[in-house]
């Protein structure tokens, strides 16, 4: 909670504490690139100074009497001046750029990392749009302010303190009319960033909303075409577009006058110097030299300042990426993994639920979500789980039906701990889930979802998901247990079919049984298969259940079913209807019920309610 509230810049100098050395060293070379830089006018004066004055120049002063002397120690000078920026440019540049491309790499695989171990309900509140702007805009920003803003910054300290002591030195008496307008000119911007920072935020707000309209867009570009809805679908886009056009126009007006504004002020200190000096030439209290100093050193102060603007623009929006991505690593889990440790193969494989309650509640920050809504009244939220005991033996095969919108996925989602259960105990081999290590859980159960997720790339990549070093023979070997080693030799390039995103390239039934072969080639002590074959043919899946018959010896296997087809030889149905087990036994026992729901399930899709009907 406090470090939410600490300031970013100083977050990110704790967060970059392995570079501190090389920011170090980086910073140095942007300084002295600077005092390079900076110290041509000061030649001019020189050079003004010895053709001016001749014998009675500085150097002069300092045992150089020779004008043509004076004039190759000059030239000398220049030669190591100007070499010495340019070395220090070129290492500056090197430094600050690998180093910002390092803190990217880190903090990009930092956040991702942390996001991708974040709680299944965090991802519910979160839009993946909004999560791709904090894990690519706001890294890539970061990036760009220590490519450029942090150097520009301490060279336009470094200009502001040379420039300031030259002028002390040389024209004391006139040093401030260059000085003062100097805190002005950085109040005025800071003032002025201000103003431009709430019309930034809101853009940047825009530019987000735009995004994940446009990603949710191209994921249900079939439902878009299906309904001929691109006009619709280009006012929507429009809409978003043109308010993120007039968000930019708002920042633009006030952004696009910041330089003219700067010049104005420069001006007068410039005119100031200009007359005031050239005066004092004139009296005889001022060298030429020192004034032709003054002139170009007050020149060489507009650059910088004019780009304070987008320094300080640039800055500001590094913090205000750097907010959310700390925001994004301060992000706790409240799902959190046990300490014990259970390796895959020792788990047998029984599972217990003890009274166990079940809620979806949004995620939040503290651990407790909203009990009242805006309004005050209270909120409640649907016990989508309750009071629900079973136990499946181990090595049983259990079936979970009931209704659409029961919660049998829900219960498989619990069994994996996406979420944690409010009340109750869920047990594996007599281990509190809770007190497991979590990835040992994960590991021992094979989950076959029931939307099928493939990864772009090929067929074998797919299926070796998880294994990742299985051998071929192996890959194929669970390939033709989920009766997809025919489909797939079939593809154009069979096992090495690029699948597309999300497999698009697949059918329904092809998916399912590429993520079945998935999870048999992963092997695991509990099998959940979640409508594994709802979108196969009859045939072929009477051909998968034989396999599973044999896959299923040895190891626990719940198989969740809307066809009671598929469940009839498991050794325990379970029904749950809105959350509560209604009733479980064997498929005859549940046939024969008179009255009950499995029974009445099982009529209806048997044809038998048919003739009832009738
Ligand atoms: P199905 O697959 O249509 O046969 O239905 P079930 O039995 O698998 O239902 P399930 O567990 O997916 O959903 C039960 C209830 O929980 C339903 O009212 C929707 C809600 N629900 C499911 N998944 C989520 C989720 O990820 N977040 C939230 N907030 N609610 C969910
Ligand atoms: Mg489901």
């Amino acid at each position: 909670m406090t470090q939410k509230q600490q300031n970013p810049l100083v977050r990110l100098w704790q967060y970059t504490s392995n570079y501190h050395r090389t920011i170090g060293v980086a910073s140095l070379y942007s300084i002295l690139n600077k005092i390079f830089d900076l110290a041509p006018p000061l030649l001019i004066g020189m050079a003004v100074d010895v053709v001016v004055e001749q014998e009675n120049s500085l150097l002069a002063d300092w045992g150089v009497t020779s004008v043509m002397t004076q004039l190759l120690i000059l030239a000398v000078l220049t030669a190591v001046i100007w070499a010495g920026e340019s070395l220090f440019q070129y290492l500056y540049a090197l430094h600050w750029r690998n180093l910002a491309q390092n803190i990217e790499h880190d903090i990009r695989l930092d956040a991702y990392d942390h996001t991708q171990r974040l709680d299944m309900a965090f991802f519910e509140e979160r839009s993946s749009g909004g999560l791709m702007a904090v894990l690519n805009d706001d890294v890539n920003q970061l990036e760009r302010f220590l490519d450029v803003g942090a150097n520009e910054i301490l060279q336009l300290l470094t200009t502001i303190i040379v420039i300031g002591a030259i002028f002390i030195a040389i024209a004391p008496e006139i040093a401030w009319m260059t000085i003062l307008p100097m805190p002005i000119i950085i109040w005025g911007s800071l003032r002025f960033q201000k103003k431009l920072e709430p019309r930034y935020a809101r853009m940047r707000e825009q530019v987000g909303i735009l995004n994940s309209q446009l990603s949710n867009n191209l994921g249900g570009i079939a439902t878009i075409k299906s309904f001929t809805a691109e006009a619709h679908e280009l006012a929507r886009v429009g809409v978003e577009s043109n308010e993120y056009r007039t968000r930019n126009r708002e920042a633009i007006a006030l952004s696009a006058a910041f330089v003219p504004l700067i010049r104005m002020v420069i001006m007068v200190g410039f005119i100031a110097i200009l007359v005031a000096g050239g005066r004092m030439v004139i009296m005889n209290t001022l060298e030429v030299g020192a004034y032709s100093v003054l002139i170009f050193m007050t020149q060489r102060l507009l650059w910088p300042l004019t780009r304070l603007g987008e320094t300080l623009d640039l800055y500001q929006r590094a913090m205000a990426s750097t907010s959310r991505i700390m925001e994004l690593l301060d992000t706790e889990s409240h799902v959190n993994s046990g300490d014990e440790h259970l390796p895959a193969a020792e788990v047998k494989g029984e599972i217990v639920l003890e009274d166990v309650m079940f809620t979806y509640a949004p995620f939040a920050e503290n651990g407790h979500y909203d009990k009242l809504s805006a309004s005050g009244s209270p909120i409640s939220y649907p016990t989508i789980i309750n009071d629900l005991s079973l136990r499946i033996a181990a090595g049983q095969t259990a079936a979970i039906v009931g209704s659409t919108g029961a919660g049998k996925t829900t219960l498989m989602k619990l069994l994996l701990r996406f979420y944690d259960i409010t009340e109750g105990h869920i047990r594996l081999d007599g281990h509190n889930l809770r007190d497991l290590q979590i990835d040992d859980l994960r590991q021992a159960i094979g989950f076959v979802s029931q939307d099928v997720f493939l990864f772009h790339g090929t067929v074998q990549e797919n299926i070796a998901y998880g294994t990742f070093a299985a051998p071929m023979a192996q890959i194929i070997a669970a390939a033709k247990l989920a009766e997809a080693h025919e489909f797939i030799m079939a593809l154009p390039h069979g096992y090495d079919t690029i699948v597309g995103e999300r497999g698009q390239k697949l059918s329904g039934g092809q998916r399912q049984r590429i993520s079945l072969a998935r999870a048999i080639l992963k092997d695991p002590p509990v099998l959940v298969l979640d409508e594994a074959t709802s979108s196969v043919d009859n045939e072929t899946e009477a051909a998968i259940q034989r396999s599973l018959e044999r896959i299923a010896v040895g190891r626990t296997t719940i198989i969740i079913a809307h066809r009671l087809s598929t469940v009839r030889n498991a050794d325990v149905i379970f029904v749950l209807e809105n959350g509560k087990l209604k009733e479980n036994g064997r498929h005859e026992e549940l046939v024969a019920q008179e009255g009950g729901i499995y029974a009445g399930l099982w009529q209806v899709q048997t044809g038998a309610a048919a003739h009832h009907a009738l």
